[in-house]
């Protein structure tokens, strides 16, 4: 189980949140998704996923991928 913090830009409600959530909760291996609307962050809980497959996700919900935080 691996958490890792994504910067994502262009979330500005729960309209967005729920996007988001909902695109990388289909993401294989994926277990929690926490978003911080404040900070423009993702937070990913779970087992085997790749960055890649999170950039997909969240693009697919359209917003802009920002790579991984910094820790
Ligand atoms: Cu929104």
């Amino acid at each position: 189980m691996s958490e890792t913090t994504y910067v994502v830009k262009g979330m500005t409600c729960g309209h967005c949140i729920r996007a988001v959530t909902t695109e990388v909760e289909q993401v294989s291996g994926v277990e929690a998704v926490r978003i911080d609307l404040a900070g423009a962050t993702v937070t990913v809980t779970g087992t085997g996923f790749t960055d890649e497959q999170i950039k997909g996700a969240v693009v697919e919900a359209g917003y802009e991928f920002g790579g991984t935080a910094a820790a």
